[in-house]
């Protein structure tokens, strides 16, 4: 299980999310949802790996195309009420209490919207040996759509958990839902949690 971005800074009022103008209760509705789907997978020993989207304190890895954009009044590095703004270490980077790593789970920083990008993704999923790879986490067509990409063009099975990922813009979710399962699943699959859990509990 990929679990992407489920961070403070995304999810809760005050963050990055909330910096660019988004109502980020959308995002928050679905912490349960990706929890039922996160325990299904640690009760049946199945690797979970966490990735969270965020900046060295000295933005050496933040290029100025990204830190300039957006609404620029806050940018990324930018003191906000958790912190500075998608920068590691600081409150709004941490992924939501809901769904804490445990011990021997993996957490990938990574500077980019595809987990592949400048990271050491790959090894982890070599290391665990893995072929199919689920995907929850947010947004849907941003960091969660990216990495799907990125994964699929590198020779994994990908397969998203339809409400156990989300995103500010409703209609965007349902256009990366089918663009990515579309033409025979050209991306890949697409299921809900409870299909997931049926499948892993048979
Ligand atoms: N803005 C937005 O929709 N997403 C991001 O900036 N990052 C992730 O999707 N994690």
């Amino acid at each position: 299980m990929i679990i992407i971005d489920m961070q403070r800074d995304f999810v809760e009022p005050g963050g990055f999310g909330a910096s660019l103008g988004n109502d980020v209760s959308r995002l928050g509705a679905i912490v349960p949802t990706v929890a039922r789907l996160l325990t299904g997978f640690r009760h049946a020993g199945l690797p979970v790996i966490h990735t969270r989207e965020c900046h060295k304190p000295d933005l050496s890895d933040l290029p100025d195309a990204k830190r300039n954009r957006g609404t620029l009044d806050l940018r990324i590095g930018d003191p906000g009420p958790m912190g500075r703004l998608l920068v590691a270490g600081e409150a709004g980077a941490d992924i939501v209490p809901e769904l804490k790593p445990l011990p021997g789970e993996a957490v990938l920083d990574k500077p980019g919207k595809g987990a592949f990008c400048r990271t050491n993704f790959e090894e982890l999923l070599q290391e665990r040996d893995l072929q199919q790879l689920i995907f929850a986490g947010v947004t849907t067509e941003v960091c969660v759509q990216t990495t799907m990409r990125e994964a699929n063009d590198r020779g994994y099975d990908c397969l998203l958990a339809t409400d156990a990922t989300e995103s500010y813009f409703p209609s965007f979710k349902a256009a990366t839902i089918e663009m990515i399962t579309a033409q025979g699943g050209i991306i890949g699959w697409a299921a809900s949690t409870d299909k997931i859990l049926e499948a892993l509990n048979a």
